[in-house]
Order: C-alpha cells, then sequence, then structure tokens
C-alpha cells in the first residue's frame, strides 16, 4: 500500500504497511480502486448530460458518498468498498445505455499513455470494471496498478503529488456536497463540478503542471459554493446557531453518545429517543448541535461528553451506552466498546453494526435501554469548566458586527485570530494551546472544526471594555463557510481587503476537508496562512515554493509559537 493523504501519514512521507489511522493494504487498495472507477464513472456523467439525458441523482449521490468513504477515518469496512465497485459498475452500464439511447458521445477513452501512467496496466477508468468473479484479495492485487505511488513515480513527485491534491480536495468537497445532500439541500452545478475534477485526472490536461494548479484554485471556487449550500441547509432546517452554553456534567440514565459531523442523523434520533429516558450526548465535531434552535429544543440533548476524535478509544470506552458514528473520524474500536458501537452513512467498520439507509435505530436504542447508563458510580468528575460555549455562527457574529468594528477602530481589538481545524494525536499539536493561552487580552480568537479542543477550555473571558466574549467557537469544521463570511463582512465595512484586516489565519490540518477549505482560502487570494503541524506531504518542496510564492502560506513554528504570534499581530 502506499498512501499519503492526511498530516499524520507515516514519518511523513506515506504509509507504507498498514495505515497510522489503522488502514489495512486490503482498504487502502480498494479505496485506490474505488477512486480509479469514480473517474470513470464521472466521466461517463459528463458524457450523460453533454448527450441531454436527464440528471441521474442515483449517480451525483452515489460519487459523492463514495468519495466521501476514501477519506480518513470515514469506512474501513473492506465489504463496503467491493459493493460500492460493483455498484458503479452497473451505474456505468446504465448511463453508457442512456448515452446510446440518445445517440451522445462516449467518454474519450485516452491511452495510459496519453495519461502518463503507461506502466499501470490498468485500462482507462470510463473502460475498467470489476472483472468477473473477483475476490477482495484479487481487487487489492489489481489496486497496485491503480495506486498513488505508481503514478507518481510516473508522472514525477510534483505532478503527482499536485494531481493527488487535486484528489483529496475533491474528496473534501465531496464529503460537503454529501453533508448538505443529508440535509435535502443538493445543486446540480455542484455535482457536475466535481465530475469535471475527477474526470479531469484520467485526462491528458492533468499531465500539465499549470493546468493542475488552475484546476485547484477553480475547485477552491467550488468548495465555496458548497460549503454556502451547506451552511444554508443547516440554518433552514434547524435554525440559524445561537450562543449557548453546553455543559459537560452528565444525567442519570439510559444514553447515546453520537459523534461526527451529521445534524440530520441527530434530529432524526433525537425524535426517535423522545420521551424513551434516554439522553442523547455530542462528542467530537457534534458539539455545535446544541446551538441549532430545533435540536436544542429536544430536552434530552443532555451535553457534551469528552473531547476530540484523537480521544475516542479512551473516551468512547468511558462512556456507559452505545455510541453512533455518523461520519469521520472513526477508528477500528478495542472489545472494550465495539459491541456499543453503530456507524451510518458513509462511515464504517468491518464487524461493527451499521445502520442503512432506512434509518432504524432500533436496536441502537435498545442497547441504550440494555447498558449500565450513568448512575452514581459512573458519573464522571468534570475537571475546569463545567460547560463549553459554542454557536457562535455567521450569523451570531454579524449581529454584532458594530460591536466589533467599534472595538477595532477604538483599539480595544487589536487582532483577530482564526485558530482552528482538525485536531489530531501529536504532541506538536500543544503549539495551538500554547498560541492560544499567549494571546493578549486585546484579542479575539475565531475557532471552528475539532481543532478547538486545543482552546476551549481556557477561560478567556470578554474582551475589555466591552461585552465581547474573546473566544467565539463558530461551529464544525463543516461550518468554515461562516468565519468567510464573517471575514468578507468586516472587509466590507473597513473598505479593504480580507489581507489588510487584523486577522490572521492559523491552521490545524489533519484530512481531506482541510485541503478543500485550504484551496478555497487560496481561490479567494487569501494570504499569509499558518499551516501544521506540518506541511501536506504529496506537496514536494517545488509545489509547495509556488505557494509559499503565491499566497506566503507558512509553516507553523511549532517550537516558537510567540514567534508566530509576533508576526501574526504584524499582518505577516
Ligand atoms: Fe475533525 Fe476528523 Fe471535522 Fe476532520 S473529526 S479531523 O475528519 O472532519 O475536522
Ligand atoms: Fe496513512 Fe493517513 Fe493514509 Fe491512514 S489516511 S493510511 S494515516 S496517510
Amino acid at each position: 500500500m502506499f498512501c499519503f493523504q492526511c498530516e499524520q501519514t507515516q514519518d511523513g512521507t506515506g504509509c507504507t504497511t498498514v495505515g497510522v489511522c489503522g488502514k489495512t493494504p486490503l482498504v487502502a487498495g480498494l479505496q485506490d480502486l474505488t477512486m480509479h472507477s469514480l473517474k470513470g464513472l464521472a466521466a461517463w456523467a459528463l458524457a450523460a448530460r453533454a448527450a441531454g439525458v436527464p440528471d441521474d441523482a442515483e449517480v451525483n449521490n452515489f460519487i459523492n458518498g463514495s468519495v466521501f468513504a476514501t477519506l480518513t477515518n470515514v469506512n474501513f469496512d473492506d465489504a463496503r468498498f467491493v459493493e460500492m465497485l460493483h455498484h458503479a459498475d452497473k451505474l456505468q452500464a446504465r448511463l453508457a445505455a442512456a448515452v446510446r439511447a440518445k445517440g451522445g458521445a462516449p467518454p474519450t477513452l485516452h491511452s495510459t499513455a496519453e495519461l502518463g501512467w503507461a506502466a499501470s496496466g490498468l485500462p482507462h477508468p470510463a473502460a475498467w470494471s470489476v472483472p468477473e468473479g473477483a475476490s477482495a484479495r484479487d481487487l487489492e492485487k489489481l489496486s497496485r496498478k491503480a495506486g498513488v505511488d505508481l503514478r507518481r513515480r510516473e508522472l514525477g513527485p510534483t505532478l503527482g503529488g499536485l494531481q493527488e491534491c487535486l484528489a483529496y480536495g475533491i474528496k473534501g468537497v465531496a464529503a460537503y456536497t454529501h453533508h448538505a445532500f443529508m440535509l435535502g439541500a443538493s445543486d446540480a452545478g455542484q455535482n457536475a463540478a466535481i465530475q469535471e475534477a475527477l474526470a479531469f485526472l484520467a485526462s491528458p490536461q492533468a499531465r500539465d503542471v499549470g493546468a493542475v494548479l488552475d484546476k485547484l484554485l477553480w475547485l477552491g471556487g467550488v468548495n465555496l459554493k458548497t460549503m454556502q449550500m451547506l451552511s444554508d441547509a443547516h440554518a433552514s432546517r434547524f435554525g440559524a446557531p445561537t450562543p449557548t452554553e453546553v455543559p459537560l456534567t452528565v444525567r442519570p440514565g439510559p444514553c447515546i453518545l453520537v459523534s461526527g459531523h451529521d445534524m440530520a442523523d441527530m434530529e432524526a434520533l433525537l425524535k426517535a429517543t423522545e420521551g424513551k429516558g434516554i439522553n442523547i450526548y455530542t462528542h467530537g465535531e457534534m458539539l455545535p448541535a446544541h446551538a441549532y434552535p430545533k435540536l436544542k429544543a429536544h430536552k434530552h440533548l443532555a451535553g457534551h461528553f469528552g473531547t476530540a476524535w484523537q480521544q475516542q478509544k479512551r473516551e468512547f470506552a468511558l462512556f456507559p451506552g452505545p455510541i453512533l458514528a455518523t461520519t469521520n473520524c472513526v477508528l477500528e474500536p478495542p472489545k472494550s466498546y465495539k459491541d456499543r458501537l453503530f456507524t451510518t452513512n458513509e462511515a464504517g467498520l468491518g464487524g461493527v453494526k451499521h445502520i442503512g439507509d432506512g434509518k432504524d435505530y432500533g436496536p441502537l436504542i435498545a442497547k441504550a435501554l440494555e447498558c449500565e447508563g450513568f448512575n452514581a458510580e459512573n458519573m464522571p468528575e468534570v475537571e475546569g469548566a463545567a460547560h463549553f460555549t459554542t454557536g457562535f455562527g455567521h450569523q451570531a457574529i454579524l449581529a454584532v458586527a458594530d460591536q466589533v468594528i467599534d472595538a477595532i477602530k477604538t483599539g480595544k481589538l487589536e487582532h483577530i485570530f482564526l485558530i482552528g481545524g482538525c485536531d489530531g494525536a501529536e504532541k506538536s499539536r500543544k503549539y495551538y494551546s500554547q498560541l492560544g493561552s499567549s494571546l493578549p487580552a486585546s484579542t479575539m480568537i475565531l475557532t471552528l472544526g475539532c481543532a478547538k479542543y486545543r482552546i476551549n477550555h481556557l477561560d478567556f473571558g470578554n474582551l475589555p471594555g466591552t461585552g465581547l466574549p474573546r473566544l467565539l467557537d463558530m461551529g464544525q469544521c463543516n461550518d468554515a463557510y461562516g468565519a468567510i463570511v464573517v471575514a468578507s463582512e468586516l472587509a466590507k465595512a473597513f473598505g479593504c481587503g480580507v489581507n489588510d484586516l487584523p486577522l490572521s489565519l492559523d491552521l490545524s490540518w489533519f484530512e481531506q476537508k482541510a485541503v478543500a477549505v485550504l484551496l478555497t482560502l487560496l481561490h479567494l487570494g487569501i494570504k499569509n496562512i499558518r499551516l501544521g503541524p506540518k506541511l501536506p506531504a504529496f506537496l514536494t518542496p517545488e509545489a509547495l515554493g509556488v505557494l509559499i510564492e503565491r499566497y506566503n502560506i507558512q509553516p507553523a513554528s511549532l517550537d516558537a509559537p510567540e514567534e508566530d504570534l509576533k508576526r501574526m499581530m504584524a499582518n505577516k
């Protein structure tokens, strides 16, 4: 196997024997093959659209969901990928028949020599299908001909890495699009754009470094629209988030813990457990659920338990009830809670119960009633603050925009920091806590994503001379759009560009949603972004050089947060 799509990749170069995330070579191979197959299905979907075949909603959602399944820490279940590969073939055959019926043109089947992967041996994705009778192991063997490593060797590390960067950006955009779809929002143009980007990767144009760089920035623009669609979908379905204190204490009785990002599942589960005496708690990225008016109206949405995804093995083991993983980040569970863990949507783990599209929460509810639940003996002691505060979406911040603007003009607010993104297991991520705790009192901090757990236990108080809290939790990584709205509105108010505001972005990245968000920031021309804890392994010094030259992207100074602080206060 070879995988270097996330920040924690082995030795900062690539996972080659087993993933640091726990991904096996079998699953890694099946994921590579899934991406190969989806490039072909995307090419057929584009051909169908060009031929005037009506948009096929099943194809669109299947592509987005399956791409999402290959994102880090989403799905480790080899059987699900084998199913996906077979289903992709069926959908491809359906599209091909529809194109023929309309007299349309099929996708151009470029040779592997034209694509620059001559040694691959696998045909162009639009002409490839699962060989009859192939087992999962056979497919894994075959995947070695479609793997990242081979393409990188043939294309060279710079072009190969940039192509992978595009593939990872697509994974992020597809994940956000799929999240929006789960909330009832979809957009034909966005689906077509994802397919265009996938098909581009199987075209000779992708052999040109300049064309790939252009495509990366274009995809950043696609992602901006996707994040807006997701933000609008959340607000229209559950109401705009409002600032909310979320208890970290627990109530006695049966309980269910919900992790991941999916608010549609949260709502459905709250409805399914209404009046059953079961309390629902959030973990990790589900914390912002408490801020949505229509979700917090359910009185048994009781509080928050635990911190970020990388702590799940310890924290899930301590939870005396079942756990529902709605999306990333999931990890292979130890025995201590495997029988209490359920996945749904694109999340998957071999041997763990999966709640399918029919959304029958019955077994999860039965498990909650069967488990010990919280009682006088196992109530956790909460150290420090008894609550987290969340719900400062762009709507809430813009409602006090006049006060923020006034604070900047009067010098009460010297600088705003966005410290957010992903969390992860590396010790070096303590940089974000160190930076947060060293910020002067005349600063405010926007945070979002699971990186918030590096700073949201700290007491920042209010901005002196104002009633404004200094730490504003804007929500999940999925809510990054809100930060863009706030920055753009402030820039408008001051009649300047976002780069001229007293604002610095210090981003903590881990997986491919963060790649998509970064591309959006570059698409918007935002400069001086700090990125850590490590720079992406898939970008060579040459490719990074382009980003540094154009956007002054800087690695976080892990050993000297005070140096970063000084430079950021000077807008550098
Ligand atoms: Fe956190 Fe993990 Fe949110 Fe990422 S729960 S790192 O995949 O999506 O941010
Ligand atoms: Fe390694 Fe990350 Fe790939 Fe997992 S997703 S195999 S940790 S690079």
